[in-house]
């Protein structure tokens, strides 16, 4: 019998021999791999966290004892020791075990994350009402150094210090965010790891300082003040100290004698600590080992050859938006590409390579992102923004009141707009139609396809206000993209097919399905215009006021929450206008999406796939039918 089989809970983990819990380590690792090697995940940041999570429920008492994961992509050894190792192989699928902690799937998931920064404020908060309640349980953040260059990840170390709470910070270095982590306190933690030439600088300057003469108040008071300010300097984790933690670190993150030891230790505190544990990403595998970036996130591959599956197709929008960046800023040194530890992802790397100088990974913050971008632009340049949909939403104020209040000249790129598959509800981009629509000055597009992609880049880029341009995730559609990139009129639709019975207006990928839906609905005798609006802001006014005077029912899709979104933009015109004779059905998503699992699956889960549309389209008709009945 293996020590995983053994293995259904955390106390089971109790009992166990620094050498069987090797043993486990090498087990879960190895089921791990094989799982995500199916199911695809986040491979690279769990098989660097399985030691690390082995001592933590070794030592803490979970779930009376609660532990916060930031990101929450690191939690599969956590899943599988907590009474989900059965469940494990459906990790990601439709109806499966979430790749995230998620409070409604088990006791020991303590909040739900998939966006980075929130550990230590949420455990700060659950150690706050521990004390409110005269409770005696421990409080545990795990963050990443990449998640730690959030800006919410200083709010709450810089909150906490003061309130001198009984709770411990585990951060999680392995010097990677996706990519290489970036900035200050990166270095600044590197600097920890080596050591070396603090503890050289220090004896150095204590030798000379012991040389000089003690008496005399002046120099003697000099001494004092150099000696504080070199303790500032060269005390391992000082920056942390000084915001009122207890730093421990660094320590071996994959030795579990170690670590069970240092935690140990550490549950005894009742203040503010801080415990630097040094990983390794990847750990384990090396094919992730020598490429973490391409492993952080990975699709379904093969376990000998470490190669996805399916690599075949036509390009992502990624890398159409990412070439087509590149190609402009050849021709205007004032376009700037930004990215939150994202440059892979949002396909600003080849960018980055080619232009290092116009080209800013700013680590994990979106919100400084936003208003640096405003500050470019308010200077002259054309700041290109590349954040996914969903982690747009941390910097809607940024947007809001940095950028669209003034008018500024700053494009959003937004990928993975609208339901992005496995990464479930943290991560579905389902919300950006409503959010933007709101901001004064936004026009927001959406391409049809990879050919129409880079004509919205332009447009976008020559604009002389706000832009958001939002597209899915995945492959276009196979189309020719042509070699000379267009401007478009900014409001202006595309009718790609006219009839007579009903309009659907689609946004986005919802377009090619409305398409493939009115082919179908033309069998049954049911004739539909198609309009590809391109814009969700500004509408096409012109053509929903000519559309009204011929057809007098109305189909909206959207990859959107229909809460104030494309939808509801359009009833919210036909109202205004006083066009009130026609009849509009909205199709789109919930305002909480829960599922996760393949697009296809669940596009037509949704009622977004060509099948789902012609369904609305025949309710909305028979509809009609019913209503002119009770006329007569
Ligand atoms: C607010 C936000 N922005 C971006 C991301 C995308 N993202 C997921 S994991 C990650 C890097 C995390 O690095 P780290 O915390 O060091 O964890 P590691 O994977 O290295 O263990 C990023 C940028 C996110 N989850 N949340």
């Amino acid at each position: 019998m293996s020590v995983l089989e053994r293995i259904e809970r955390p106390k089971d983990l109790k009992s166990l021999s620094l050498e069987e819990l090797n043993t486990l380590a090498g087990e879960i690792r190895e089921l791990i791999i094989k799982v995500v090697s199916q199911t695809g995940g986040h491979l690279a940041s769990n098989l660097g966290t399985v030691e690390l999570t082995l001592a933590l429920h070794h030592v803490f008492d979970a779930p009376r004892d609660r532990i916060v994961w930031d990101v929450g992509h690191q939690t599969y050894t956590h899943k599988i020791i907590t009474g989900r190792k059965d469940k494990f192989h459906t990790l990601r699928q439709f109806q499966g075990l979430s790749g995230f902690p998620k409070r409604s799937e088990s006791d020991y998931d303590t909040f739900d994350t998939g966006h980075g920064g929130t550990s230590i404020s949420a455990a700060l908060g659950m150690a706050e009402a521990r004390d409110h309640l005269s409770e005696q349980h421990k409080v545990v953040a795990v963050i990443g150094d990449g998640s730690m260059t959030s800006g919410m990840a200083f709010e709450g170390l810089n909150n906490a210090g003061p309130l001198k709470k009984d709770f411990v910070v585990i951060l999680n270095d392995n010097e990677m965010s996706i990519s290489p982590n970036v900035g200050a306190l990166s270095s600044y933690l590197s600097r920890l790891l080596t050591g070396k030439l603090s503890i050289r600088l220090r004896r150095n300057t204590k030798k000379l300082l012991k040389r000089l003469p003690r008496e005399g108040g002046r120099i003697q008071s000099l001494i004092k003040r150099v000696e504080e300010s070199l303790k500032v300097f060269f005390t391992p984790g000082v920056l942390f100290e000084e915001l009122g933690f207890k730093y421990i670190g660094p320590i071996k993150g994959h030795d579990l004698n170690d670590l069970i030891d240092v935690f140990r230790h550490v549950r005894l505190l009742d203040c503010p600590a801080l415990v630097h544990v040094i990983t390794k990403k990847g750990k384990g595998y090396p094919f992730a080992e020598d490429d973490p970036t391409t492993f952080h996130g990975i699709s379904p591959f093969d376990i000998s050859t470490g190669k996805c599956s399916n690599q075949e197709g036509p390009p992502t929008y990624t890398k159409v938006f990412g070439d087509t960046m590149t190609r402009l800023a050849q021709e205007d040194n004032r376009i700037v590409g930004i990215t939150a530890a994202m440059s892979d992802g949002t396909g600003l790397d080849k960018f980055g390579e080619k232009f290092p100088g116009r080209f800013y990974d700013v680590g994990m913050a979106e919100q400084h992102a936003v208003t640096f971008a405003a500050g470019l632009a308010i200077e002259g340049f054309k700041p290109v923004t590349a954040i996914y949909s969903t982690f747009l939403q941390r910097a809607y104020d940024q947007v809001l009141h940095d950028v669209c209040l003034m008018n500024l000249p700053v494009t959003f790129v937004l990928d993975r707009g609208g339901l992005v598959g496995e990464d479930g509800p943290t991560h579905h981009g389902t919300y950006d139609l409503s959010f933007l629509r709101s901001c004064p000055n936004m026009v927001i597009m959406a391409p049809k396809d990879e050919s129409e992609l880079p004509s919205m880049l332009k447009t976008a880029l020559e604009h002389t206000g706000p832009v958001t341009l939002r597209f899915q995730r995945g492959r276009g559609q196979g189309v020719e993209i042509k070699p000379e990139i267009d401007i478009l009129s900014i409001g202006a639709a595309e009718v790609m097919r006219e009839g007579k019975d009903i309009a659907i207006l689609a946004v986005g990928s919802t377009v090619y399905p409305s398409l493939e839906a009115a082919r179908e609905l033309e069998k049954e005798g049911i004739l539909a215009t198609v309009v590809n609006m391109r814009f969700v802001k500004p509408l096409d006014e012109d053509l929903l006021r000519r559309l009204a005077s011929s057809v007098q029912k109305f189909v909206t899709v959207e990859d959107n929450v229909l809460t104030g979104g494309f939808g509801s933009g359009v009833l919210e015109f036909f109202q205004d206008e006083g066009i009130t004779r026609v009849q509009v059905t909205r199709a789109g998503l919930p305002e909480k999406v829960e599922e996760q699992g393949p697009l296809p699956v669940l596009r037509a889960n949704y009622g977004i796939d060509a099948q789902g549309i012609a369904a609305a389209v025949r309710e909305t008709v028979k509809a009609v039918h019913r209503v002119d009945e009770v006329h007569l």
